[in-house]
C-alpha cells in the first residue's frame, strides 16, 4: 500500500449556488421585494461581521452563464455553523424566490507534500491558511477535481517520493501566480462527489484561464487530473447584489 499523504484541515466549506427565479421575482409586490432585499442585507452583514470577529469568512460573488447566477461561499470552524446558515438562509423570503444550482461540501485542506519541519499548528502562517479569510478580489472561479485511478493512470497507487515530485513541480507552476491568483484547496474525500474543491481568486480572470491552461501540461494535471464543471463570476457586495436585483 503507499503511504497516504497527511493532511491538515481548518475551516469547513459550503459553496451554495444559486439561481434566481426572475419570474416570481418580478410578479412580487415592491413591499415583498423590498423585505426580501432587507433580509438579504442584513444576511450580508451578519456573515461581514462573523468574518470581522475571524470566526469564518464568507465570498460573494454573481455566476457569469446559465449554471447558477450567484455563490456564497461560508468557510465556518465546524458544519453544524454552516448547516446553521445555510437553514437561516434558507428561511428567509428572499431564498424562496432562488433556486438551488449546485452545492458543495469541503474542508480547507494543505498536505504534506511540500511541508517543512516542526509543528506545522505552532506556524501561524499554516494556521492562516487553513483558516483564511476570502480575499475581496474582483473575481471568482470554482471547480471540483478529482485525481485519477484509472489503469496505470492510478495516483493513487504511486509511492509517496514519486508524488511528492510531481507536486512540486505543480507548486512551482501555482507560485509562478502568487500575488496574481491566490487558491484556496480544500477537500472532500467523505464529504461531496468530487476529491477537492479548486477556488480561485484574481482581479484579472485571464489569469484563471493562464494558470489552468498551463497547469494541463504538468503531469500532475495532464495525467491525473480529472475535472468537474468550472463556475467563474464577478465580486458582488451590498449595493452590487441590490443593482442586479433591481427591476
Ligand atoms: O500549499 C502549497 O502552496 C504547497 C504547494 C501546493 C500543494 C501541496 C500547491 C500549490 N497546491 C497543492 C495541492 Mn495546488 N492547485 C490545484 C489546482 O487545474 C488544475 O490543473 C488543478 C487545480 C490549481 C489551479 C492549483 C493552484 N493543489 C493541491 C491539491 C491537493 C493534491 C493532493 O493532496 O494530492 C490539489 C487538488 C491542487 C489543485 N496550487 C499551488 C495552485 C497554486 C496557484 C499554487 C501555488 C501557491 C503558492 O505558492 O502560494
Amino acid at each position: 500500500m503507499s503511504e497516504a499523504a497527511q493532511t491538515l484541515e481548518g475551516w469547513y466549506a459550503l459553496h451554495d449556488f444559486r439561481a434566481i427565479d426572475w419570474q416570481a421575482w418580478r410578479e412580487a409586490d415592491d413591499d415583498v421585494r423590498a423585505h426580501a432585499l432587507d433580509e438579504l442585507s442584513g444576511f450580508l452583514r451578519e456573515w461581514a461581521q462573523t468574518e470581522e470577529n475571524k470566526q469564518g469568512s464568507t465570498a460573494v460573488y454573481s455566476i457569469v452563464g446559465q449554471k447558477a447566477d450567484f455563490v456564497f461561499m461560508h468557510l465556518r470552524e465546524t458544519l453544524e455553523e454552516l448547516n446553521d446558515m445555510e437553514t437561516a438562509f434558507n428561511k428567509t423570503l428572499f431564498a424562496g424566490f432562488t433556486k438551488p444550482a449546485y452545492s458543495y461540501v469541503s474542508v480547507v485542506e494543505l498536505s504534506n507534500y511540500m511541508g517543512g519541519s516542526g509543528d506545522p499548528m505552532e506556524n501561524p502562517e499554516v494556521v492562516a491558511r487553513l483558516k483564511p479569510i476570502l480575499p475581496k478580489a474582483s473575481h471568482i472561479c470554482f471547480y471540483p477535481m478529482n485525481k485519477r485511478r484509472e489503469g496505470s493512470d492510478n495516483w493513487y497507487m504511486l509511492g509517496m517520493e514519486e508524488r511528492r515530485a510531481m507536486m512540486r513541480s505543480h507548486g512551482m507552476i501555482g507560485r509562478k501566480y502568487a500575488g496574481k491568483v491566490k487558491q484556496i484547496i480544500t477537500g472532500s474525500v467523505g464529504f461531496d462527489n468530487w476529491e477537492w474543491g479548486v477556488t480561485l481568486f484574481a482581479d484579472d480572470p485571464l489569469q484563471f484561464k493562464k494558470l489552468v491552461y498551463e497547469m494541463r501540461f504538468d503531469e500532475v494535471s495532464a495525467r491525473y487530473g480529472d475535472f468537474g464543471d468550472f463556475y467563474v463570476g464577478n465580486l458582488l457586495d451590498e449595493s452590487k447584489f441590490a443593482a442586479m436585483l433591481k427591476l
